[in-house]
């Protein structure tokens, strides 16, 4: 039997902070997992090298689902994305591993695949109206179907999600941006340019927006009415879902689709959500819910009570996870969407991923395992470079939601 021999905590930052795990076995088998938590990221390196590795050495790498529970429930404190992100980067890193033992791609160990290409969204934005059709046009030359709309609110600078950049990255400062937030100039603004996008472009194209955890379960139920007639795939993240009762009050007010769950990180955070289907799409990633192991639990939850996935995907989830991500996406049959912001350039230097883009999906690797490599070599060219996410401030200087 071959068991554990090594676990490596790779930190590097070509672009961004990544942190990714490599657990080797004794027969020389490596896989990955990545351990990246956007603005923590060092907390979860010291958690998998201070507390995980020591624990895995010695261990049978091919006990995936023993080694999950173990992790879990010998922790003794369950849950949050710190812990939860450590135990996705072992079980992906072993689900990589099997993979490579069996000489198949993990789809395959996980049932086969369910249909070849996977359908993801892109991210258009502007500084204005203009900007963001722009930006929209070019997302549809690319060939996207799906393709995410923001653009900043006048008397709101610190709107989410406006690239000004080639890669979109949120965080980008040495300490927290403070960025005001106007809700009732988003409520103005965001009804305005998303309803420009469709007598522009029409509605041959999927539609996406996300509000970011910014508005009420009232102010929420206001808005998805006001959009109904856009069509949109989907409203993310309308309110913050910690009170998951209160995204009833915003089921009843629209039949916008909703979509919630990137900062989810395990069944527990979305089980009411699910099963009194208050949402249409869960979020929750393989980085950042427990990895493979427990994302399908999740999705297999969701299918249930005809709930679709649509994973988060942004560039601070790196090519490991969307390798992972894309492989799980192949094969549930309630797959929705999954989110896609192309990495940086240096990034890509160090993360060797074979999976590729045409015509608004991204096929997954037909390799052994989640055919992914990283670069240690290049990835020491990159040290760590600490950055964090924006707070958020109303107009009157309390802290809101980012
Ligand atoms: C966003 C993310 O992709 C999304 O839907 O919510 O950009 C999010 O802000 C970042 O991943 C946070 O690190
Ligand atoms: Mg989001």
């Amino acid at each position: 039997m071959a068991t554990i021999t090594q676990a490596k905590v790779i930190v590097t930052s070509p672009g961004r902070n990544f942190v990714t795990l490599r657990i080797t076995t004794s027969d020389g088998v490596s896989g990955l997992g990545d351990a990246t938590l956007n603005g923590r990221e060092l907390a979860v390196a010291s958690y998998l090298r201070d507390h995980v590795v020591p624990l895995l050495i010695g261990r049978d790498p091919a006990r995936i689902e023993d080694m999950w529970h173990y992790l879990y429930k010998g922790a003794y404190w369950r849950r949050g994305p710190v812990t939860m992100t450590a135990i996705a980067a072992v079980d992906t890193a072993l689900w990589d591993i099997k993979g490579k033992v069996a000489g198949m791609p993990v789809y395959d160990l996980l049932g086969g695949r369910a249909r070849d290409g996977v359908l993801v969204y892109g991210h258009a934005s502007g500084s204005s109206t203009a900007e963001l059709l722009d930006d929209i046009a070019r997302f549809r030359d690319l060939g996207y179907r799906a393709i995410r709309a923001q653009a900043a609110v006048p008397g709101a600078p610190g709107t989410y999600g406006v690239r000004h950049d080639a890669v979109y990255e949120p965080a980008a400062a040495a300490l927290p941006e403070e960025q005001t937030w106007s809700t009732e100039a988003y409520l103005a603004a965001a009804p305005a340019y998303l309803t420009a996008v469709r007598e522009n472009f029409g509605f041959d194209f999927h539609l996406l927006h996300d509000v970011h955890h910014r508005l009420t379960p009232t102010e929420a139920g206001h808005l998805g009415r006001r959009l109904e007639d856009l069509r949109l795939f989907w409203m993310e993240d309308p309110t913050p879902a910690e009170l998951q009762e209160s995204y009833r009050q915003i089921r009843q007010a629209t039949t916008t689709p909703i979509a919630v769950g990137e900062v989810f990180n395990t069944i527990w955070d979305c089980q009411q959500l699910i099963t009194e289907r208050l949402i249409d799409y869960i979020r929750a990633s393989v980085v950042h819910a427990g990895g493979i192991t427990h994302l399908r639990r999740i999705f297999n939850l969701a299918e249930l009570y005809h709930v679709r996935t649509g994973s988060h995907g942004a560039t601070d989830l790196s090519p490991v996870s969307l390798s992972a991500a894309l492989h799980l996406d192949s094969t549930v049959p309630n797959f929705g969407i999954q989110e896609y912001m192309e990495h940086d350039p240096l990034t890509q230097q160090v993360f060797r991923a074979s999976y590729a883009f045409r015509e608004g999906a991204l096929y997954p690797s037909s390799a052994p395992g989640l055919g992914v490599e990283i670069d240690e070599e290049a990835a020491s060219r990159f040290p760590y470079d600490r950055k964090y996410l924006p707070v958020g401030r109303r107009t009157d200087g309390s802290v809101h939601d980012w």
